[in-house]
């Protein structure tokens, strides 16, 4: 049935439903093409300037709040893979639509996908980032899109055909238009392997990075104590390596920023605004602090939290240096992709928080995607009200004036941290008799004073603490309960140094963070 319809030895080859199949899928070659081909020039202008990119990065900003935080839930730190297949998928579909329009309603599909060049072009222009120049990748590339979907489409055409060839069956020139998809499927292959090897400037940043040493602090961080880790298995370590630390961001691609070409402005309400370079950060004396960051979206029990030796140098001492204004209460700093995050000053100039302008994690330079060559780290606040990475600017101004990027998406201007702890084991199973349970409890920049584990409906078992470095970081803790064959509940609740016991009430991560208590369940037989 389908083979006799779509045979093309059908005379009246011009409304064949094969025909309509072919045109699609040169829609679809056509536009892969258009869009490797503005890959590829995105690998001159800039990684950010791609079709794909840009547009993927201008969803992002405008995806709402809730939709945001779900595929963060959802996918975690895959919600970028995710955005980005979905993206191709909806692509795909829309480029089969191009050619088939291009077939039945010239130049309908033409203007297709003309016009997403043209809001391609649009969006990557009104990128934080970007230049003039950053309409070219989207221009040219869906201009190639078009002449190889009008190429190919024509040869589908009889009247066409007849003129331009000899084809025997005098219908459609099926050799020319595989000729033209073959080769809108090279230029697409070509145009791919060109912008990997253009696109050394990423290779260039870490290359810079790798061969960083970066300066010893003044005043170096209190030695991590022998019973900070205990070493248990399953249990998250007392210091997060860096490639298991979270990484969080709205960047579809990692800025590159090369510190030679790095600075720091310091402005807005201030009465001595200054630029600090790379050179003269590394010759400030630099401090180590531990410090537990911690992101909003981290639900009760998950994971989007990590501790890190950070090395950088007071933001306290910047914003001394340059002597904000009388009725300043907020600073907004900026990254070089625009992102931004609102800070309160006075937290910022607290005496008794280290609040760091970090360049080194865990005793290396901080890794790209972690922000180098500099991002901020501030005890006891969200990373999303405090941890700029590839921060570029620090604008003193007034929450009255400015907000921070989340701030219009539903997340509330202020985000200190809530108390939390969180259960690592057992999680599945365990045999019968004395259980250990452990994990991690955290109340950055009071400290923990207490963690309890309630088994079932029993009471409030008091755990042992780990040792810590002091109350910036979270803490571990382990307790060992009787429990018989069966299914088990185990909850878990922490004190903080304050004496304000994690409170049951279970709230979602917007608009201000998750709270409530983790419960595991465990058969234990
Ligand atoms: N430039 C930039 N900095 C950013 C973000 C961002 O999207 N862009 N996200 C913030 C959020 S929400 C968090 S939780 C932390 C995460 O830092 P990490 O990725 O190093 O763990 O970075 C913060 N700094
Ligand atoms: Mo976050």
């Amino acid at each position: 049935m389908t083979q006799e319809t779509e045979s093309p030895a059908a005379p009246q080859a011009d409304r064949s439903p094969g025909d309509a199949g072919w045109a699609a899928l040169a829609g679809v070659l056509a536009g892969g093409a258009g869009l490797a081909v503005a890959e590829l020039v995105a690998a001159v202008v800039a990684p950010g300037s791609s079709t794909l990119f840009a547009g993927g990065s201008a969803v992002i900003d405008a995806v709402p709040g809730w939709l945001k935080d779900f595929a963060v839930q959802w996918f975690g730190t895959n919600d970028k893979a995710v955005l980005l297949g979905t993206m191709g998928v909806v692509l795909a579909l829309g480029a089969a639509l191009a050619g088939w329009l291009e077939l039945r309603r010239p130049p309908a599909g033409s203007v297709l996908v003309g016009a997403v060049g043209v809001v391609g072009a649009m969006v990557a222009v009104l990128r934080p980032d970007a230049t003039a120049l950053w309409a070219l990748p989207s221009i040219i590339g869906l201009g190639a899109a078009v002449l190889l979907l009008r190429a190919a489409v024509a040869r589908l055409r009889p009247a066409a055909a007849q003129r331009a060839s000899s084809t025997s069956d005098g219908a459609v020139d099926r050799r020319g238009f595989l000729t033209v998809s073959g080769i809108a499927v090279g230029v697409a292959a070509l145009a791919l392997v060109g912008s990997r090897v253009l696109s050394a400037g990423s290779t260039a940043v870490s290359a810079v990075r790798e061969k960083l040493r970066l300066p010893t602090a003044r005043t170096t961080a209190p030695a991590v104590p022998a019973g900070a880790d205990l070493e248990l298995d399953g249990l998250t370590p007392y210091i997060t390596p860096n490639p298991d630390f979270y990484r969080i961001d709205t960047a579809l691609i990692v800025p590159q920023l090369n510190p030679q070409d790095w600075s720091l402005e310091v402005r807005g309400l201030v009465d001595e605004p200054f630029t600090l370079t790379w050179d003269e950060l590394l010759a400030l004396p630099l401090e180590e602090h531990h410090v537990t960051l911690a992101c909003v979206s981290n639900t009760v029990g998950g994971d989007l939290i990590g501790n890190a030796l950070w090395l950088g140098y007071p933001i306290r001492a910047l914003l001394e240096r340059a002597k904000p204004r009388a009725g300043a209460d907020m600073v907004l700093s900026r990254s070089s992709d625009g992102f931004t995050a609102g800070t309160p000053l006075e937290v910022l100039q607290d005496p008794d928080r280290e609040s760091l302008l970090a360049i080194g994690m865990n005793g290396e330079p901080l890794p790209v995607e972690h922000g180098f060559p500099a991002r901020l780290v501030v005890p006891g606040l969200y990373g999303y009200v405090s941890a700029t990475k590839w921060v570029t600017s620090l604008e003193v101004t007034t929450f009255d004036a400015d907000q921070g990027y989340w701030t219009p998406r539903g997340w509330s201007a202020l985000g200190p941290i809530k108390i939390e702890s969180r259960i690592d084991v057992p999680r599945g199973s365990a045999p019968a008799g004395a259980v250990t349970v452990a994990g991690v409890a955290w109340a950055q920049h009071t400290g923990i004073a207490k963690v309890e584990v309630r088994p079932d409906d029993g009471d409030w078992v008091t755990a042992e603490l780990a040792e810590t470095v002091g109350p910036d970081t979270w803490r571990q803790w382990h307790v060992s309960i009787d429990l018989d064959a069966g299914n088990h509940t185990l909850a878990v609740r922490a004190t903080d140094a304050d004496g304000q016991v994690q409170t049951e009430t279970e709230a979602p991560p917007a608009p201000d963070g998750a709270s409530g208590w983790h419960t595991v369940t465990v058969s234990v037989g």
